[in-house]
């Protein structure tokens, strides 16, 4: 993976308000390309295997229901250091401090509906990918 992969949902509020098309849109402009992607619906214990990494905090719960509580779209993306570059565009995990222009800031709700999920490092994106999709679903 190298530090050109970099692993993302469309979390189930956006795909449900049909903000799918104008996310990939942005996320093309911005010169990423789509290794993999795929639309599913993570079950609770998915869900929590996923987020484990914040089992002990308050929201947990309810993300957890959130994010099982309809189809989310995941996808490995490629670009010259993805991690960054992909947290970057998608702008601060609590819209209200995501800068204008970014993902987020443009189709967030609130901070728990925030529309996308982007991996925080090299090693959680390799997890993330490793975690979704099998070599045959991926494509560059
Ligand atoms: P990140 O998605 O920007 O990496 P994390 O701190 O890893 O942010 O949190 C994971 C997800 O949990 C967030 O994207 C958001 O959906 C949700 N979340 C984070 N903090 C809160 C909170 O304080 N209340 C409710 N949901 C939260
Ligand atoms: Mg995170």
């Amino acid at each position: 993976m190298n530090g050109n992969y970099t692993f993302s949902i469309i979390k189930p509020n956006a795909v449900r308000t049909g903000k799918t098309g104008p996310v990939l849109a942005m996320i093309n402009e911005a010169g990423f390309e789509i290794a993999a992607m795929k639309m599913i619906r993570m079950s609770v214990s998915q869900a929590e295997n996923f987020y484990a990494v914040h089992k002990d905090k308050p929201f947990f719960s309810s993300l957890v229901e959130f994010m099982s509580s309809g189809p989310i779209v995941v996808m490995i993306l490629k670009h010259t250091d993805a991690v960054d570059e992909f947290r970057k565009l998608i702008g601060a995990t609590d819209p209200a401090n995501a800068e204008p222009g970014t993902i987020r800031k443009l189709f967030a709700v609130s901070l728990q509906m925030n529309a996308v999920h982007g991996s925080d490092s090299d090693e959680n994106a390799i997890r993330e990918c490793d975690f979704f999709f099998t070599p045959e679903e991926r494509f560059l």
